[in-house]
């Protein structure tokens, strides 16, 4: 290092080699900063690819703060290009005239696709609405119901239909 300080005179530039180890050691402290967010950003991609909600088993439920969502789907085994009846029942939540509930693909924009479900008593609402055909193939779609005045305002199910 000593060879390396620059005299008054004759003011001596770094060696590359010296440049090279500052580099290293900043590639080298760098390091986790760069992989750490990765991390996440892939978890993040990786979890909208599984469903988190078996529709065919029975109704799935969220919680959403302190509000209870319960999904039910009927006819079951839920298929596409069929009409089916979706049943939103809340509990801990304020009564609502009515709910939307919009069918996405995770990663794919498949068209606007709301059903509106309209309150029939007891913390349940109720609406028709029919699953797309992918041409994809791709199973895998989600059910966002919208809650306005929560926190968070919506909550989403994947679930997989069968074509
Ligand atoms: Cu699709």
């Amino acid at each position: 290092m000593m060879r390396n300080l620059p005299s008054p005179s004759h003011p001596v530039p770094p060696s590359p080699a010296h440049w090279l180890k500052r580099l290293q050691l900043l590639v080298f402290m760098l390091l986790p900063l760069m992989y750490y967010p990765q991390t996440i950003q892939a978890a993040d991609l990786n979890s909208p690819v599984i469903q988190d909600c078996d529709i065919n088993k029975g109704p799935c439920s969220k919680k959403v703060g302190t509000v209870q969502v319960v999904l039910d789907i009927d006819p079951r085994p839920v298929k596409a290009m069929k009409e089916l009846t979706f049943t939103v029942t809340l509990t801990g939540a304020k009564e609502y005239e009515s709910l939307r509930l919009k069918l996405k693909m995770p990663d794919m924009y498949m068209g606007n696709n709301v059903v509106k479900l309209v309150r029939s008593g007891g913390g349940r609402y109720t609406g028709k609405g029919v699953v797309p055909k992918c041409h994809s193939g791709k199973r895998l779609w989600s059910a966002t119901v919208e809650l306005p005045g929560t926190t968070p305002p919506e909550t989403a199910f994947l679930f997989n239909v069968l074509y």
